[in-house]
C-alpha cells in the first residue's frame, strides 16, 4: 500500500486504497448524469472526478485513472515546488552546496576518516568525493567557509599508489597537489587542501567531514 504525506492544509494522510475506494463511490454516484469526458492532454488542475469539456463547458466525467493521474501530478508538482524551497533556505544559509545533482553539506566537526564517514552514511550520505572541477571547486567552498582540511572520499588501495573511489572504482579525476601522492603506501586517505589540491595523509588524524547526498 502506498501512502503520501500530503502539504498543510490538506487531508495529510491519504491511502491509495481508502483513495480509490472514495474515487469509485463518487463515480457511481455521478455517473448516470454526466457525459463522457474527452481526451484533454494538459488538462489544468482539476480535483476529484469532475472536469469540465474545455469546448463546451459541459461538466463531464474523468476516468478513475485519469482522475488519480491528475491528483498525483499535482501532488508531484507540489511536492517539487515544496523541495525547491527548502533548498533555497539552505542554500541561503550556506549549510548547503547543490553541484549537478549532488548536495554537499558539513556539520562542521573535525574526526577521523571512518568516523566522518560513519558520520555521512548515518545520514544517507557518503563522505564528498570531487568527480570533476565543478564538485572539486563546491567541495572547495566548504573548505575554506571552515578554513579546515577535509578528507574526500578517495582510498589508497592494496597497491601502493593507485588511489580509488571508496566503492572501489578509478579515479576519472584528480587534483593533486605538486609531488603528491608521496605517501608510498603510509598514508592512505586523502585530504583538500584550503586551495583545492589534494594530498595523500594518514586517515586517523582530524579533518573536517563533508558529505554528499
Ligand atoms: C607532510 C604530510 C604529507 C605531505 C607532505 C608535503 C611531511 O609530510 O602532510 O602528506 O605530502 O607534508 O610536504
Ligand atoms: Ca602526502
Amino acid at each position: 500500500m502506498f501512502h503520501f504525506t500530503l502539504g498543510a492544509g490538506r487531508a495529510t494522510m491519504l491511502s491509495y486504497t481508502s483513495y480509490l475506494l472514495t474515487a469509485a463511490a463518487a463515480l457511481l454516484v455521478t455517473c448516470h448524469a454526466l457525459c463522457k469526458c474527452p481526451g484533454t492532454p494538459g488538462l489544468p488542475a482539476v480535483t476529484g472526478l469532475l472536469g469540465r469539456d474545455g469546448l463546451r463547458g459541459q461538466p463531464c466525467l474523468l476516468s478513475l485513472m485519469d482522475s488519480l493521474d491528475i491528483e498525483l501530478n499535482n501532488d508531484l508538482v507540489n511536492l517539487r515546488h515544496r523541495i525547491s524551497r527548502l533548498e533555497g533556505v539552505l542554500a541561503l544559509n550556506g549549510k548547503i552546496r547543490e553541484v549537478g545533482d549532488k548536495i554537499l553539506a558539513s556539520n562542521g566537526k573535525e574526526v577521523d576518516f571512518e568516523s566522518g564517514l560513519g558520520s555521512c552514511e548515518e545520514a544517507g550520505g557518503t563522505v564528498a568525493t570531487p568527480m570533476n572541477e565543478e564538485e572539486n571547486k563546491a567541495i572547495l567552498d566548504i573548505v575554506k567557509q571552515y578554513n579546515r582540511y577535509a578528507y574526500l572520499g578517495i582510498k589508497e588501495s592494496e597497491t601502493s599508489g593507485q588511489f580509488l573511489y571508496i566503492d572501489g572504482t578509478a579515479l576519472n579525476y584528480t587534483k593533486w597537489h605538486p609531488h603528491e601522492p608521496n605517501g608510498k603506501g603510509a598514508e592512505k586517505c586523502v585530504e583538500m587542501y584550503t586551495d583545492g589540491s589534494w594530498n595523500d595523509k594518514k586517515c586517523n588524524l582530524r579533518r573536517l567531514t563533508i558529505c554528499e547526498f
